[in-house]
Parts: structure tokens; sequence; C-alpha cells
């Protein structure tokens, strides 16, 4: 398929000065920890929270943690499976694929895409149904704005998301534990929410690691972290609800929301409290807090208030 070239934006839109003075802010100590990578000579300075941010008290998960505790089955199913092996995920140069209900479609340069909406460095609390939890600061894109750019059409209601499935890079697709490749959606305005991005960095460094889902993840974090779809390769504006990898393998224990809710137990799994991997202690030492629900980003109680949570899980 042919690669198209998008509009360029006009450079004013743009602000790589304040992002990256912003990010030189967040670099020295956040909540007492030194960001893994980022030592600066400044001082630490306060850093704004914003509504979409964690909390400045909220220590950041280590990048060793971030990086060395994952779930990416695409690699296996152990949680270090993907740092051992996502080495052999080739990441550039990559395209994705804009399909179905917009107006602009077609096969575009990551590269480019990036450039349409980047945002300040976001940082985010990262729920895992399992019951852990990470604080982790994303560089990224503002989904919604990148949406908008290919003008969706008044018929679309859903975005669904593709993962890379090439048995060849990533060794864990030869097992069936799931249907490949990885499938995630997102309702249109849950997609168009400012909270929502694609990250495409973190820890203040401008690329992923393959093991979090290079070059290009899916970030809600109102929703449990499997929603996060990685390594994407292809967004399509849909009419109908799209199937979703987990809802597929298990309906009675995923939904297709998957809002964080602490009030809704999985069946194997109470969603009451999480361990939070935070600071330098290990998830055995982890302290334990209580959830919150749409994991403490109430801003978003408004797309849901007609729907029972419990019906809609
Ligand atoms: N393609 C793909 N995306 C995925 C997964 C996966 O197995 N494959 N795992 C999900 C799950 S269950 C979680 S909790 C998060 C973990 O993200 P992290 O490893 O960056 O913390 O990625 C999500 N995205
Ligand atoms: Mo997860």
């Amino acid at each position: 398929m042919k690669t198209f070239q998008l509009d360029p934006i006009p450079g004013s839109e743009i602000t790589p000065e304040s992002v990256y003075k912003r990010r030189h802010l967040l670099m020295g100590t956040v909540g007492g920890l030194l960001v893994a990578g980022c030592a600066r000579s400044e001082p630490a300075a306060p850093t704004e929270a914003t509504a979409a941010e964690a909390p400045a008290e909220e220590a950041l998960t280590t990048f060793q943690h971030a990086t060395n505790y994952n779930n990416f089955y695409e690699f296996g199913t152990g949680k270090d499976d993907p740092a051992r092996y996502a080495h052999s995920l080739i990441t550039s140069p990559w395209t994705v694929e804009i399909a179905g209900l917009a107006e602009t479609t077609g096969r575009f340069d990551l590269a480019d895409i990036v450039k349409l909406a980047p945002v300040e460095e976001r940082i985010y609390r990262l729920r895992c149904v399992e019951g852990w939890s990470m604080v982790i600061p994303w560089m990224g894109i503002e989904l919604g704005k990148v949406l908008a750019h290919f003008k969706p059409l008044a018929d679309a209601q859903y975005v669904a998301f593709t993962t890379l499935a090439d048995p060849k890079q990533m060794p864990g697709i030869r097992s069936r534990v799931l249907d490949w490749p990885y499938v995630e959606g997102l309702r249109l305005d849950e997609a168009m929410h400012p909270l929502t991005i694609l990250a495409t960095g973190m820890y203040g460094r401008d690329t992923l690691e393959n093991q979090n889902g290079a070059p290009l993840r899916l970030v809600v974090p109102w929703k449990y972290g499997f929603k996060s779809i990685k390594s994407i390769v292809r967004i399509e504006f849909t009419k109908r609800r799209p199937p979703t990898s987990w809802n597929r393998s298990q309906p009675s224990e995923y939904g297709f929301y998957s809002n964080v809710n602490p009030g809704v137990d999985h069946p194997r799994w109470s969603q009451k409290t999480e361990r939070r991997l935070a600071g330098d202690t290990n998830l055995l030492f982890a302290k334990r807090i209580p959830t919150r629900l749409f994991n403490g980003y109430d801003q978003v109680a408004s797309l849901y208030s007609d729907m029972n949570l419990r019906k809609y899980f």
C-alpha cells in the first residue's frame, strides 16, 4: 500500500521549546525519586501538576521497574519476557494505516503522525487488572487531535486499534494464549478525550523501550492497562463496536469498557486495592492502596453518566 505524505502543520503550532523546558522541570527529583536516566544539576523545581496528571507527591515508578515488569504477550507471558525478547522488534521505519470511516485514510509514516499533536509530558497512573499499578511519565501525542486530522465521518462511533503481529519478530505469537493480532477499541468520545494519548516516549526520552510498546502505544489512564495497546500498526474508525482481545478471550472477565472500578470485581481478582510499584520497592513489599473509580481521573465521569457501570464493565 502507498505511503502518503501528511500536510505539514505550521511551526507555530508545535512548541518544542516549551515541551523541552517543561521536561527540564520534571527531570530533577519527582516525589523524592531521581528520574532514571535524567539526572540534572538544576535544583528540583516544583511540578505544577494539572488535573490531567498524577499529583506530584505520587512517587514515580522507577524506569527499571517500568521497563522490566511488563505485559506484552507477543513476547511471552512472563513479566520479564518482554524485556528479554522485545529487542527483536523492528520499530523503524514504522507506518500506521488509518482506515475506515474518515475523509483521509491511507498508510502514513509514524514521523508525520507524531508531528500532528505533541503534548507535554504526562505523568499517569497505570492500573493493571492483575492488581499492580505504576506511575509513569509519558511523552507523546494527543490521540483526539491526531484523529481529528483525518476527519472522521458522522457515522464513525468507535476507534479500533491493531498491534503488529509478525511471528518473525514476536516469539510469543507462536503460542495461542490470545488470538493475534492483539486488538483494542474505544468509543469515539473516549478516544477524543484530551487525557487519551498515544505514547512515543517515556521518562524524558523521545522513544519507548520496545517492551513498553514502541514505537507507538495507546495510553488511556482511567482504564485497565490492557486497553493500552502496544506497537500499533492500524487505526480504524468504525460504526460498530470493534472486538477487543481480552473481551474475545474471556467475555465474562473483561468487558469492552474496562474502566478502573473498585466496585466491580474481576471474577478472580478483587479490584478494591492495588499494589503500587513506586520508588525502589519491589512488588513483594509494594504498598497496598485503595483503587479509585476511573483510576482517580474523575474528569471522565461525564462520559458514563447515563450508564450502569456494573452492566457495562
Ligand atoms: N499488544 C499488546 N498490548 C498490550 C498488552 C499485550 O499483551 N499486547 N498487554 C496489556 C496489559 S495487560 C498491560 S497491564 C499493559 C502493560 O504496559 P507496560 O508493560 O508498559 O506497563 O500493556 C497492555 N498492552
Ligand atoms: Mo494488565
